[in-house]
């Protein structure tokens, strides 16, 4: 039996020290979008990496699921203050994405572009080194629409709105351009740590 209904959403000493500055747990997996899911037939899905406008390789669905996989379990911490615990994604790591694709990466930031035209920046620095991953499952079962399915980025070390749902491919760019929430006042890297949640934080 656990201890928690006793000590309500006071951290024990265990959740304090997973807690980023700010921050409280949560056991629901809150949806947060900035409209309905898109709802995607994994018949049309692709997945693309670019550089700049060009194409630099298309995986459809069949193709995308015959990459090596990964499974990784952790922590991730929305900007809105909630974080949620042991949350297990399996996908295609960014650097087995590149690996596969015969490419290194050619810039040092990328845009993540989505079905639904949001974007967000990211640093090539905080993806590689299996820091990040197109996830297609969550806690053993196949995506959620609502939350990113077919599949979604994730960069569970920065906070959430980083990881874009209904991911349609990344996008290398020369330098560090603002995406959605970016151009919205939020933080261009979003380091949870050092509660980088605004632009001047
Ligand atoms: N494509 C897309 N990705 C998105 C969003 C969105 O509106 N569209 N919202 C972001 C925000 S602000 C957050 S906090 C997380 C929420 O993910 P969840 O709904 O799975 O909790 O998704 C991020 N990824
Ligand atoms: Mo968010």
């Amino acid at each position: 039996m656990s201890t928690r209904g006793f000590t309500g959403r006071r951290p024990g000493a265990d959740a304090a020290r997973r807690l980023p500055p700010g921050q409280s747990e949560t056991d629901d997996f809150p949806v947060l979008s900035l409209g309905p899911a898109p709802r995607i037939d994994t018949a049309n899905w692709r997945f693309t990496l670019r550089h700049g406008s060009r194409p630099l390789k298309i995986w459809n669905w069949e193709e995308f699921n015959a990459l090596p996989r990964t499974t990784w379990r952790g922590d991730i911490h929305c900007v809105t203050t909630w974080s949620k615990f042991d949350t297990v994604w399996e996908g295609v790591t960014f650097d087995d994405l590149l690996a596969a694709a015969g490419i290194a990466a050619p810039t040092a930031y990328l845009l993540a572009q989505s079905y639904d035209d949001y974007d967000t920046n990211v640093p090539v620095a905080d993806l590689v080194n299996g820091q990040a991953m197109v996830a297609t499952h969550f806690n053993g079962a196949p995506l959620e629409p609502e939350h990113g399915g077919p599949a979604r980025l994730l960069v569970p070390h920065l906070y959430f709105w980083k990881s874009a749902k209904w991911v349609s491919g990344l996008k290398f760019t020369e330098r560090d351009e603002a995406g959605f929430w970016e151009l919205r006042g939020y933080h261009m890297r979003g380091d949870p740590w050092r509660e980088q949640r605004y632009s001047d934080d």
